[in-house]
């Protein structure tokens, strides 16, 4: 085979007949039969093979297509047997669950392995209904099969996460953590969209889980019902409750306890008592009364009470009701030297001194800040905060100070200080101390002049009224007249202590909060000291160790206690920034002695006239609004370990206990 050509084709040879077309055709099956069996005999080996092959590749394909078209066939008929079981399942599904079933989605292919994630299509998320397009988390394609395990928990996961969202959505408000369904809410529809131009009134952050209510806070909550239950059956509506002749008092006549409990319900978690007195402040309180009010107390009491509900609740009532008793209190600051005056007519407009005197007490017109500089940012008018800060920077400037410590009076007329020489940090002054700090928090710590002003006067209550007594060397604040010390100190000024530790809190000179350790002891001293474990109104502490004589002594005069919160509210700030439980004890103990000589049994606390004598302490009958506002409220948040229930970075609370949002928090 060498050398010779090699042939790779096939020839196929034809007879002459075929290949001229003659001859006639000859259709007899059998001529067929035998014509190929020659032609197929004629062909070489390799030309049959090569046929052969043909003839087996092309039946091979045969059956595998046969096969396909089978398998096409067989998916039509069972889609469209799906088909109707899904039609048929559809009207049951959308009665049990018509808010979350979409539309069916026939050809979803989820059926197989995971049939109740093929029946409901996820809820939209919010992510997918609003923000930019790049920050939009996308729904899955519904053709996306959820081929493992992973997958499928992955689907229940965002199912059960978006339908959370969903019903977060739904909510309004929140109840110290707990949702409440829009048709709880407070919120008047119309107002909503208006609220959110605001600062929010409530963050998200303290929409979180509630921490659990402790066995001590629960005792407080019984106690502010026993409080409620006494003013609500004998004093609804009215300013101040007198439980023993079941009856009431009345100052202003703008029923001043229910105002200043609002919040205390808000943060007790009242629900339905909170509501029961939101509607009477919504159809019952009018302040468009021909009567006259003072300044100081309807702004702490009212407006803050008004403005810290409206804060913690979100509800616009609140805010309106603010406005409008803030308006009427405005015509206090016509006066001569723009110190406002102490009494206002809130039904007339017109103003006017006590009738004795022209002077104003300078803890009243200094203490009135917080709560109208809040209500100029929430309205955006100016002018309620102008007039205040005028009256700071009056002050700030205004000769007859000692160190920072300021007298207690001063002239409407002249705008000057009167009945120089007596220091004091009790009545009359106190507060103008308190708000000196805390307006420099709310306002971000920019306000310098305020910052001064606070450290100096501290400075010059160490140079010249704090004292030691005997014979426990408990430091304490005494008063400075014309010179001479005297070892007197109000239960007012404990306060102090509270204020001293926010001041440290929020940076400012570390022996500020020593100072306020030592001073909260003393206080505690106070009741500790004293028969009923009560503290008197006033003390006069010993600076001589004397036989048989402890640090406190207390003048008959002196010897009423009237339910008030300064210590208890220092206990607070105590506990909160150094977390030492002996002051939850201490404030315990108060409130069991509390409850052991002021409770009545019939409803509310009264102040009472000799904490001296356990077996009669000569009840007073009168319950102070403050009781419900300040007292009641710092016992709650003193008890909790919730630092979030009214965060200290993010609020600050006015001199009556009432909580408004620090402007800019840390
Ligand atoms: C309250 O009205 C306020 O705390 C005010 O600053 C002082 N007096 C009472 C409570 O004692």
């Amino acid at each position: 085979a060498a050398g010779s050509p090699r042939r790779d084709f096939i020839s196929v040879t034809l007879g002459p007949e075929e290949a001229a077309g003659v001859g006639g055709y000859n259709n007899s099956k059998a001529w067929r039969r035998r014509s190929c069996w020659r032609k197929w005999k004629q062909l070489s080996r390799l030309q049959r093979s090569v046929i052969l092959f043909l003839f087996a590749f092309l039946a091979v394909c045969g059956v595998i297509s046969y096969t396909s078209m089978g398998e096409t066939w067989k998916s039509i008929t069972n889609k469209s047997l799906d088909d109707q079981r899904t039609e048929q399942e559809i009207p049951r599904l959308k009665l049990a669950n018509p808010a979350v079933l979409p539309a069916p989605q026939k050809a979803d292919a989820n059926h197989g392995d995971y049939p109740e994630l093929s029946l409901q299509k996820p809820p939209k998320s919010p992510h997918v209904r609003r923000g930019p397009s790049n920050l939009q988390i996308k729904a899955p394609r519904r053709d996306t099969r959820l081929k493992t395990r992973h997958d499928t928990m992955r689907a229940v996961e965002e199912l059960v996460e978006a339908d959370k969202v969903e019903k977060t959505e739904k909510s309004i408000i929140s109840w110290r953590g707990a949702v409440i369904e829009p048709d709880q809410s407070t919120e008047p529809p119309s107002s909503k969209i208006m609220e959110l131009e605001k600062p929010s009134p409530v963050e998200p952050e303290d929409q979180k889980e509630p921490v659990p209510i402790n066995e001590r806070q629960l005792a407080v909550i019984e106690a502010f019902r026993h409080a409620w239950k006494g003013y609500k059956d004998f004093a609804w509506g009215h300013d101040e409750l007198k439980p023993l002749s079941k009856s009431y008092s009345e100052w202003f006549g703008l029923g001043l306890t229910l105002i200043d409990a609002l919040d205390t319900m808000w943060i007790l978690g009242l629900k339905e008592e909170f509501e029961e007195a939101r509607k009477w402040v919504a159809n019952d309180l009018v302040f468009d009364k021909n009567v006259d009010v003072n300044l100081f107390e309807s702004t702490i009491r009212i407006l803050g009470g008004l403005l810290s509900t409206y804060h913690l609740s979100g509800d616009s009532l609140f805010l309106e009701k603010a406005k409008d008793i803030g308006n009427r209190l405005m015509p206090a600051f016509k006066t001569p030297s723009k110190i406002p005056y102490s009494d206002v007519n809130i039904g007339r407009g017109t103003a006017h001194p006590p009738r004795w005197t022209s002077d104003s007490t300078v803890a009243e017109v200094t203490s009135i800040q917080l709560e109208f500089r809040e209500l100029s940012r929430l309205t955006g008018d100016e002018k309620f905060r102008k007039a205040v800060d005028e009256v700071m920077k009056h002050v700030h400037i205004l000769s007859g100070k000692n160190d920072g410590l300021v007298p207690m009076f001063i002239n409407t007329n002249s705008g000057q200080f009167t009945h120089l020489g007596v220091y004091t940090l009790g009545a009359r002054a106190d507060s103008y101390y308190e708000y000196l700090l805390k307006q420099w928090i709310q306002g971000g710590k920019k306000e310098n002049e305020l910052l001064e002003d606070y450290m100096r006067a501290i400075e010059g209550v160490k140079k010249h009224l704090l004292q030691r007594s005997e014979p426990k060397k408990l430091t304490f604040v005494g008063e400075l007249a014309h010179g001479h010390f005297s070892a007197k100190m109000d239960h007012l000024v404990c306060f102090l202590p509270g204020t001293l530790a926010l001041g440290a809190h929020n940076g400012l000179a570390a022996d500020h909060m020593k100072l306020a350790e030592t001073l909260i002891e003393t206080c505690y001293q106070m009741y500790a000291q004293v028969e009923t474990g009560l503290s008197p109104e006033i003390v006069h502490f010993n600076l001589h160790a004397q036989k048989g004589h402890k640090d406190v002594e207390i003048k008959p005069a002196d010897r009423h206690n009237l339910l008030r919160p300064e210590t208890v509210e220092s206990l607070f700030y105590m506990y909160r920034f150094t977390g030492d439980k002996k002051y939850q004890d201490w404030g315990w103990e108060i409130l069991q002695n509390f409850n052991r000589y002021t409770r009545v049994p019939t409803g509310g606390y009264t102040s009472i006239n000799n904490v001296q004598n356990p077996s009669n302490p000569e009840p007073r009958d009168k319950m102070e609004s403050f009781f419900l506002g300040e007292t009641l409220k710092y016992m709650f948040l003193l008890f909790s370990d919730d630092i979030d229930l009214i965060n200290l970075d993010k609020y600050v609370f006015n001199t009556e206990a009432h909580p408004l949002p620090i402007w800019v928090p840390a």
